[in-house]
């Protein structure tokens, strides 16, 4: 069978499941929040990637069916989060057909209400795609931000839409991509480009959250140069809910 047919069925069968990695702040070590990232597992017991089919249904048109399951699962889980750590900050991934879609502030809206967290609690990360089509997203970000969500850039530095969405979007947060954080203190050409972006966030009064942090050596050097959060597997790969109230409890 097909991708997208493969796609439809597990969303009939409930295939899909959340993981949270913590975001930490790197001064204190503490977890401030998590990026909620999908797993799909087949009944056969198939793991596959998000790289795998989110390609595939944003160009099929499914990625909406699967942003509702992700809503969804996130209203369950997102209540215990809260209840042990009420300024906890849970990133959710939207594609850009997700932030073009008039429904989409509705479809959050649903889960704020629905979960009793607040729009505080969320962190809307959205690739650098969904910024190109400025028009069509200004008015879902200024939404979500107006009620008082927050915005990061996710992978930044990895796409092609150039810098001038920057200054018209109002943002919050850039995400460095891991491949800029993995060759910070290499010298290379590229570990340039992580400091630049680190510079270029400051001049703009952007946070940014490192992502890949895999080595303390990495985390030291991304608090020198005053990035204040950083997630990646140095601090801890993607936990279930369960395992994340735990690090939470231990925390509190
Ligand atoms: O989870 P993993 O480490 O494999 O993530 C791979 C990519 O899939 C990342 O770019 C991540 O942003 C994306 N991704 C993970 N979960 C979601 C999701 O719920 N929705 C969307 N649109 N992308 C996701
Ligand atoms: O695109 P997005 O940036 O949201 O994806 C995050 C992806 O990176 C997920 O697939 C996650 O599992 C993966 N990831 C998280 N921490 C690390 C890390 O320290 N190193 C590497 N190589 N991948 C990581
Ligand atoms: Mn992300
Ligand atoms: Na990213």
């Amino acid at each position: 069978t097909s991708m997208p047919a493969m796609i439809r069925n597990g969303l009939k069968r409930q295939e899909f499941h959340l993981l949270y990695q913590p975001v930490i702040d790197i001064a204190t070590g503490r977890t401030i929040g998590a990026e909620a990232l999908l797993r799909w597992r087949r009944r056969n017991g198939e793991m596959i990637a998000p790289d795998h089919f989110i390609p595939i249904a944003e160009e099929t048109g499914s990625i909406r069916q699967i942003t509702r399951r992700v809503l969804e699962l996130l209203t369950d889980d997102a209540p215990r989060l809260i209840d042990i750590a009420p300024d906890f900050h849970i990133g959710l991934n939207l594609s850009a057909a997700d932030i073009h879609c008039p429904a989409i502030v509705r479809d959050v809206t649903a889960v704020v209400k629905h979960s009793g967290i607040k729009f505080e609690n969320l962190l809307i990360e959205a690739t650098e795609r969904s910024f190109v089509d400025a028009g069509k997203a200004a008015d879902a970000f200024r939404n979500f931000r107006s009620r008082g969500a927050r915005i990061a850039v996710d992978d930044f530095g990895t796409g092609y839409s150039g810098l001038g969405y920057l200054a018209q979007l109002e943002v919050d947060y850039l995400k460095i991509d891991k491949l800029f954080v993995s060759t910070l203190g290499t010298g290379s050409a590229t570990s340039q480009v992580a400091q630049r972006i680190i510079e270029i966030a400051k001049d703009l009064q952007l946070q940014v959250i490192a992502e890949g942090v895999e080595t303390e050596d990495q985390a030291k050097m991304l608090g020198s140069l005053g990035v204040e959060l950083a997630q990646g597997y140095y601090y801890s790969g993607p936990l279930t809910a369960s395992a994340l109230l735990e690090r939470l409890r231990s925390e509190h």
